[in-house]
C-alpha cells in the first residue's frame, strides 16, 4: 500500500516558532514517526511539503496513479484552495485531512476547509499525534478494516 503524504504551507517551519499551536516537533521528526509507524502495517510512504500552491498540484497530479491514498495537511491552503480541492477529488483516492491544531478553537477563518467534506475523515488537535492518528485511519480505510463515513472512500 503507497500513500502520499502531503504538507502545505510553511510547514517547513515546525519545531521553530509557534509550539503553542503547532507543538515542538519538526516536519522531518513527524516523517520519522510516520515511516516507523507505517512499516509496522507495511505501508510505503511518499512525502511532499511545498509553499507553492502551483507545486503542490503538480505534485497530486503527477502521483495520483502510484499511491492508494493521501495524507494532507494542507496548512493555509486547507483554507483557500479551490485547486488543490479540484486536483485531489480529481485523484480518485481518498484522504484523510489532518491539522497538528484544532482549528475549530481558533480564528473564524479557520473554521472553513474546502477539503473536508470530500476527505474520509478528519482529524485536527493533537499536534504531531494527529498525523499518526490520521495513519491509523487511512490504512485501516485501505485495508478495508476501517469505517469510513462520506468522502472520496464512499
Ligand atoms: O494546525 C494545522 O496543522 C494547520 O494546518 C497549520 C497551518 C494553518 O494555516 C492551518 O490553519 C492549521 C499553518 C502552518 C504554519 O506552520 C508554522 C509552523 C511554525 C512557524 C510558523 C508556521
Amino acid at each position: 500500500m503507497r500513500i502520499g503524504v502531503l504538507n502545505g504551507p510553511n510547514l517547513n517551519l515546525l519545531g521553530r516558532r509557534e509550539p503553542d499551536h503547532y507543538g515542538t516537533q519538526t516536519l522531518a521528526e513527524i516523517e520519522a514517526l510516520l515511516v516507523e509507524r507505517a512499516e509496522a502495517s507495511a505501508a510505503e510512504l511518499t512525502f511532499f511539503q511545498s509553499n507553492d500552491e502551483g507545486d503542490i498540484v503538480d505534485w497530486v497530479q503527477a502521483n495520483a496513479d502510484l499511491v492508494d491514498g493521501w495524507l494532507v495537511n494542507a496548512a493555509a491552503l486547507t483554507h483557500t484552495s479551490v485547486a488543490l480541492r479540484d486536483a485531489l477529488a480529481g485523484s480518485d483516492r481518498p484522504f484523510v485531512e489532518v491539522h497538528l491544531s484544532n482549528i475549530f478553537a481558533r480564528e473564524p477563518f479557520r473554521h472553513t476547509s474546502l477539503l473536508s467534506d470530500l476527505a474520509i475523515g478528519v482529524i485536527a488537535g493533537f499536534r504531531a499525534s494527529s498525523y499518526l492518528f490520521g495513519l491509523e485511519a487511512l490504512v485501516r480505510v485501505l485495508q478495508g478494516r476501517g469505517e469510513a463515513g462520506a468522502g472520496k472512500a464512499e
